[in-house]
């Protein structure tokens, strides 16, 4: 079987290798020279466990090439992002319908057409299926045609990729069928056969979900910090309950799905998704409220009122742990807000590479505090002593809960400060 995997990103690349792992011919395209040329010597964009090894077998077993442009293939899967338009933040679809419209000169009869990208309730009957059709296609007789969307996590996608159940969404029942057949290459998970519409809306509504719990254990982070009530302990007895699952709270929700499918939702009923919008409310304010918070912290530990001279070392930008994933995050918000404040701000973060950014020790060098903003591994254990000696005063205000506090730390009077 041959593939032609359009948008080598953080879907596409990994997806693209499995089916070069699991035998088939694989082309993945890019609209992004760079892209191609970096994939087709082995050089990865994206940090992901197990992909390199896994692109590099692939292309010594001549079974993956990337490409500028699609070819002739029997299977197509489309991976392109699907911002938010500006005006209502509905599903801005023009990377979807341009990669769709960039596949019809390879299209031949048979052949099996996927988006995987999330989209919209009703997108694929409404706005791609046409396209299809215009190019001369019947759907579900000469062209198979289903929505398929990827429910991986950014850190394990090779591993949720072949272990998660998965949700084929056909134009007709044999459009799933023969869509369940392409997964069936190395999906040992469930597959869900279904329509598109409904594929759609769940997986809308999984990332919706997500969002909404956050939501409400940020929201509980501000009610416990308005009265004094311990809010991590809160969640950890509430979540001893059988049928009660808190999430965590933190700086806000990062990431190109979380923050940005709800909206999908959203846009296509305003008046009745309110809950959806409130949540998305919710965690775009919690960068406002790191910063009010560390306002607090400065004046009650260090006694400062004015920002003037204060110096912020803000470790990790990522909107994930051990990722150099930058899109959506909550730290760059956080970040922005601080210093329109007029804060003194150094940026650690061992992920990213960003001649702006510093090493820990320039970081903390002189810091009045030292704000953890993503959870990567290297912040759980903070080298302590090098703090105290280099920082103006040593207080760590974790927004992620991922610093150790040891009884050590808390005699070398260190203050570590989270959403407890
Ligand atoms: N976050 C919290 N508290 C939590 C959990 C997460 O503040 O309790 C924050 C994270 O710090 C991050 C953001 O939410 O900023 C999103 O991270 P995430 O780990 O929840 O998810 P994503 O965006 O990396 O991946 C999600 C996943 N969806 C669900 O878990 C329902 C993934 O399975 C999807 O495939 C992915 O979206 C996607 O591509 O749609």
């Amino acid at each position: 079987m041959k593939v032609c995997i359009i948008g080598q990103g953080y879907i596409g690349l990994p997806t693209a290798v499995l089916f070069a792992d699991n035998g088939c011919e694989v082309v993945g395209v890019d609209i992004n020279p760079n892209i191609i040329s970096s994939l087709n010597s082995c050089e990865l964009h994206i940090e992901e466990p197990g992909l390199k090894e896994k692109l590099e077998l692939a292309i010594n077993n001549k079974r993956y090439s990337a490409s500028l442009n699609p070819q002739k293939s029997d299977v197509f899967i489309i991976t392109v992002p699907t911002p938010n338009n500006i005006e209502d933040l509905s599903c801005d679809l023009s990377y979807v319908i341009s990669a769709c419209k960039s596949i019809i000169p390879c299209l031949e009869k048979g052949n099996i057409v996927i988006i995987e990208s999330t989209i919209a309730p009703m997108s694929t009957n409404k706005i791609i299926k046409p396209i299809f059709e215009k190019g001369g296609f019947e759907i579900g007789k000469d062209l198979y045609l289903a929505h398929c969307p990827e429910r991986v996590l950014p850190g394990k996608i090779i591993e949720e990729l072949i272990n998660n159940d998965r949700i084929v969404g056909g134009i007709t029942p044999q459009c799933s069928n023969k869509a369940a057949e392409v997964y069936e290459t190395f999906v040992k998970g469930k597959i869900m056969k279904t329509e598109a519409k409904t594929a759609e809306m769940s997986k809308c509504m999984e990332n919706t979900f997500r969002d909404v719990n956050i939501a409400l254990a940020n929201e509980l982070t501000k009610i416990c910090s308005k009265i004094g009530v311990n809010t991590l302990d809160v969640i950890e007895l509430a979540n001893k309950h059988p049928r009660v699952n808190i999430h965590s709270p933190g700086p806000g929700v990062g990431g190109h799905c979380l923050a940005i499918d709800p909206y999908f939702i959203y846009s296509l009923a305003p008046d009745e998704a309110k809950m959806i919008k409130l949540a998305r409310d919710t965690n775009n304010s919690m960068p406002k409220f790191v910063v009010d918070k560390t306002k607090e912290i400065l004046a009650k530990i260090s006694g400062i009122e004015t920002i003037e001279n204060l110096k912020i070392a803000i470790l990790g930008v990522s909107y994930k742990g051990n990722t150099g994933d930058t899109r959506e995050s909550p730290a760059l918000t956080c970040i922005e807000l601080f210093k329109k404040e007029g804060f003194d701000i150094a940026i650690h973060d061992p992920h990213i590479n960003d001649e702006n950014y510093c090493s820990f020790e320039e970081a903390i060098e002189d810091a009045d505090i030292c704000i953890v903003l993503s959870e990567h591994d290297e912040f759980k254990n903070l080298d302590y002593n090098l703090m105290k000696e280099k920082m103006k005063s040593p207080i760590v205000f974790d927004t992620k809960n991922i610093v150790k506090i040891s009884d050590k730390t808390k005699k070398e009077n260190m203050d570590i400060i989270n959403y407890g």
